[in-house]
């Protein structure tokens, strides 16, 4: 009897899925508009703790009313997939961008609002909660009582001392987030807080936001359940509103803004980061990669050609975080903004 094998089916290429996945000849989704701003926020309920959040920083924004403050947004937003939120998408961003840059804009004169993901790294503390050892291993016991490691002593003192200044200065103001909706009520509501500072504001956006949610219209109350059998969860998505234009134009006008943006492919960074500038007219776009986001930086902004910052092999090797580089560049850039504004400070 001839047995004949039949061929195994022919597999897709996962490459070529990939290819696919996103259709790139849909033309970019628009900046949104007062009508989408309108729709978002009057559909997505904002946090309950809002106006007593927000009520702090006025009190903050009173107390500095002649220095220049810089709202730092760090770490990731969450999409919940749940009302009563059993799982929910998240991205890699643990803070360490905006935790490092509040530490140099703090030690450089700034006064810094931190809105933060929830139980990501925090300025100084980074330096010890999140690191791969446990907090613990930073401690030793002598004669019955808990004290810091002698090897670890000269650095936690320096850490120590910067922190309390920036606390008995009252410097900074810790503001946490977990969600895309929670993120955006507040950004919103907090950049409106901060207009009478005018052009002394600074907005630093290094959070890493979302760009797809389920509008509270179509999220299930309860955990989705799996089936008998079982069954695919399909999501279904909606573009988070690109309000960075409504930002520039209408919730911080005269601040200094600036944004980030992330790419995990080289060849297209530069254009992105341009094409971002472009559609939001802000003041500068700091471009990175997610390979290389430790080491080198480029700064996009108007009229000018792109400018990188990059650490030097030594500079890496010494433990140089590339922030100390960052922040004075943008300081700079703050200083010519404020006198063109025709503020004084
Ligand atoms: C950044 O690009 C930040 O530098 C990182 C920092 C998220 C890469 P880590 O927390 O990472 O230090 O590990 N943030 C902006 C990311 C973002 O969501 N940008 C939007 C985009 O790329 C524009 S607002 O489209």
């Amino acid at each position: 009897m001839d047995s004949h094998i039949p061929s195994p089916p022919t597999r897709r290429l996962s490459t070529g899925e990939r290819e696919n996945a996103i259709d790139r000849t849909i033309p970019l989704f628009p900046p949104a508009v007062e009508i989408d701003e309108h729709n978002y926020f009057d559909n997505n309920d904002p946090p309950e703790y809002l106006e007593s959040m927000i009520s702090g920083v006025q009190e903050f924004v009173k107390f500095h009313k002649y220095n220049r403050v810089v709202l730092v947004t760090s770490g990731g937003t969450t999409v919940p997939l749940e009302n009563q939120t059993v799982r929910f998408i998240d991205n890699f961003s643990a803070g360490t961008r905006g935790a490092t840059s509040a530490e140099y804009f703090l030690e450089n004169g700034y006064a810094v609002i931190f809105l933060h993901r929830q139980f990501s790294l925090l300025p100084y503390s980074r330096h010890y909660s999140h690191s791969t050892n446990c907090f613990l291993d930073f401690m030793e016991e002598k004669n019955g009582k808990v004290v810091v490691d002698p090897k670890y002593q000269e650095e936690m003192l320096s850490v120590l001392r910067k922190y309390q200044t920036a606390k008995e200065q009252n410097l900074l103001l810790l503001l946490p987030f977990t969600t895309i909706n929670q993120y955006l009520h507040t950004l919103r509501a907090l950049s409106v807080t901060l207009q009478p500072l005018k052009s002394r504001a600074l907005f630093y956006l290094a959070a890493a936001v979302s760009d797809f949610f389920v509008p509270l219209h179509r999220i299930p109350e309860h955990k989705i359940q799996s089936k008998a059998g079982g069954n695919k969860l399909l999501m279904n998505l909606d573009p988070v509103p690109k309000f960075l234009h409504r930002l520039v134009e209408k919730w911080a006008p005269g601040a200094m803004i600036i944004s980030f943006k992330l790419e995990t492919d080289s060849s297209i960074l530069l254009s992105k980061s341009r094409q971002a500038l472009e559609r939001y007219s802000h003041q500068l776009v700091i471009g990175n990669l997610l390979q290389t986001r430790k080491t080198e930086v480029v700064f996009v902004e108007p009229d000018a050609p792109a400018h990188w910052i990059r650490l030097t092999p030594a500079q890496e090797a010494a433990g140089i975080d590339i922030e100390s580089l960052i922040i004075p560049a943008i300081m700079r850039r703050h200083t010519v903004w404020i006198k063109e504004s025709g503020n004084s400070a």
